[in-house]
């Protein structure tokens, strides 16, 4: 069988018998564990010299890590420019906040180039290559521009915007033919792949045929729906394993009998923590009789720091958060509580369980992780109720959960009342209905699926 190869922006930091980070790592860990490969990527390292050369290779059990450095030019270009500052933004959808400049795209299109002939030297003929997220579309068309004949795949995690909103970006018809020179590429929405298509046939002359099938650009390629999933049992167990449980039961020593509502993302301006905050501070005001009943508590680890809109989002919210605990607070109770650090894996599972309430607002996601391990970690005696964005990827499958407009603030205090309020038996049926979505798209199934459409061809 044709051995996977597997490539990300960055590689992440694997041990043996550790669990991962995130469902990305997790989800590619279990394939290549599955059946043996190589991991391709950026080590994270900003290199003064010998950038772009593979480093000395590394064997985790049956997978072979392989690395290369960035330079500083590379770094500024590809990852915080182009990758981060222009096409992050407008693939959520935020094209207020995307800025372009043709030498980053042109840094992002060598640093796909730097990939791919480092690359190219590692393969084997008959080599199945699996590109993931935003920063490698081109990377397939710089693999045939090195004389690679290899299958090669896409995964995009995160949603793909209608053509008018990716024609923002002026560079959009070069994005666009370069994902055409991949043989499959996935997306975890059906909207994702339509608008995909739309841009084939209604901007590139494309054709679309049955079964995901696209022409375009003088050759086929096929396109498909992966929704990415989460181990469902594993969530549960790790919730309920003692070892994990010592912040959890910190925690809810603390919180007296007060209900918890949980909210978990990267500290970034497409996961609408400023639009939360307000929605919570509305719900405050709207319900006084949950005054020093409620605790909002945000977990939000720092992400993509040494970016202006990122460092601009992190002061907004610092400022957001003491204002509404100045305005509700009371000598016995603080209602929000900030978190802006990061958990490890394991300890976040408990923290879930023990949350009344998840509420999970992205203004536009791809598929929304944290939403399903929210689901996976309750106690199904007694589950709490996900309170949801109808702009997360994972909406289109849990219709069990309260979905709401993450602009509107009535809207999520209103849903935050009904879910505080709502019954055993609603929360255990809705919670019941949400679990069968979620072992039917598991992280195996998305995998799996993936991977024998690419070998398939
Ligand atoms: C992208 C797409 C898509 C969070 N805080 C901590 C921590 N996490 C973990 C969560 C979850 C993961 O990180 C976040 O995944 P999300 O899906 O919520 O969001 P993105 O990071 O934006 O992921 C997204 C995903 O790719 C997969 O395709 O769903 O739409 O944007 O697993 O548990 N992990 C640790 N400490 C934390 O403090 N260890």
């Amino acid at each position: 069988m044709s051995r996977l190869v597997v490539v990300s922006n960055r590689v992440a930091p694997i041990t043996e018998g550790e669990p991962a980070a995130g469902g990305l790592a997790v989800g590619v860990l279990d394939a290549l564990r599955a059946e043996g490969g190589l991991w391709f990527g950026w080590s994270g390292e900003v290199a003064t010299d010998a950038a772009g050369l593979p480093n000395p290779g590394r064997r985790v059990g049956n997978i072979d890590i392989r690395t290369i450095d960035l330079s500083r030019k590379d770094y500024d270009e590809f990852y915080r420019g182009f990758a981060n500052g222009t096409l992050w933004p407008v693939l959520h959808y935020q094209m207020g906040l995307s800025r372009f400049d043709w030498a980053e795209f042109a840094g992002y299109r060598r640093v796909n180039a730097l990939f791919a002939c480092s690359l190219a030297g590692l393969l084997d003929p008959d080599d199945m290559i699996w590109a993931h997220d935003y920063h490698l579309l081109g990377l397939a068309e710089a693999l045939r521009e090195a004389g690679v004949t290899n299958r090669m795949g896409l995964f995009l995690h995160t949603p793909f915007p209608e053509p008018g909103v990716l024609m923002t970006v002026p560079a959009h018809a070069a994005l666009i033919r370069a994902m055409a020179a991949f043989d499959l590429v996935g997306f975890q929405t059906e909207p994702d792949r339509t608008a995909f298509a739309d841009y084939i046939t209604r901007q590139a002359g494309g054709e679309a045929l049955p079964g995901g099938h696209l022409h375009a650009f003088g050759r086929g390629f096929r396109t498909g729906v992966y929704p990415i999933g989460v181990h469902v049992d594993e969530a549960r167990a790790e919730a309920e394993l003692p070892a994990n449980r010592r912040q959890a039961l910190r925690l809810r020593a603390n919180l007296h009998g007060r209900s918890l509502i949980l909210s978990v993302d990267r500290l970034d301006y497409a996961k609408g923590l400023r639009q939360r905050f307000l929605a919570f501070e509305r719900f405050l005001a709207d319900s006084p009789a949950a005054h020093g009943q409620v605790i909002f508590m945000q977990i939000a680890p720092p992400s993509r720091s040494d970016i202006q809109t990122y460092r601009e989002i992190r002061q907004e919210l610092e400022g957001e958060a003491g204002r509404i605990n100045g305005r509700f607070a009371d000598v016995d109770w603080v209602p929000l509580r900030y978190l802006n650090r990061s958990f490890p894996r394991a300890a976040l599972m408990p923290l879930y369980a023990e949350a009344r309430v998840g509420l999970v607002t992205p203004l536009r996601d791809g598929m929304n992780l944290v939403a399903k391990e929210y689901l996976a970690a309750q106690d199904p005696e007694d589950p709490g109720v996900l309170v949801l964005s109808q702009f997360a990827g994972a909406a289109r499958e849990l219709d069990a959960a309260l979905i709401v407009n993450p602009y509107d603030e009535a809207g999520i205090a209103h849903a935050l009342e009904q879910a505080l309020a709502m019954s055993i038996e609603e929360r255990r049926g809705r919670h019941a209905a949400a679990l069968d979505v979620l072992r039917r798209n598991s992280l195996d199934v998305w995998r799996d699926r993936f991977v024998a459409d690419l070998r398939a061809g």
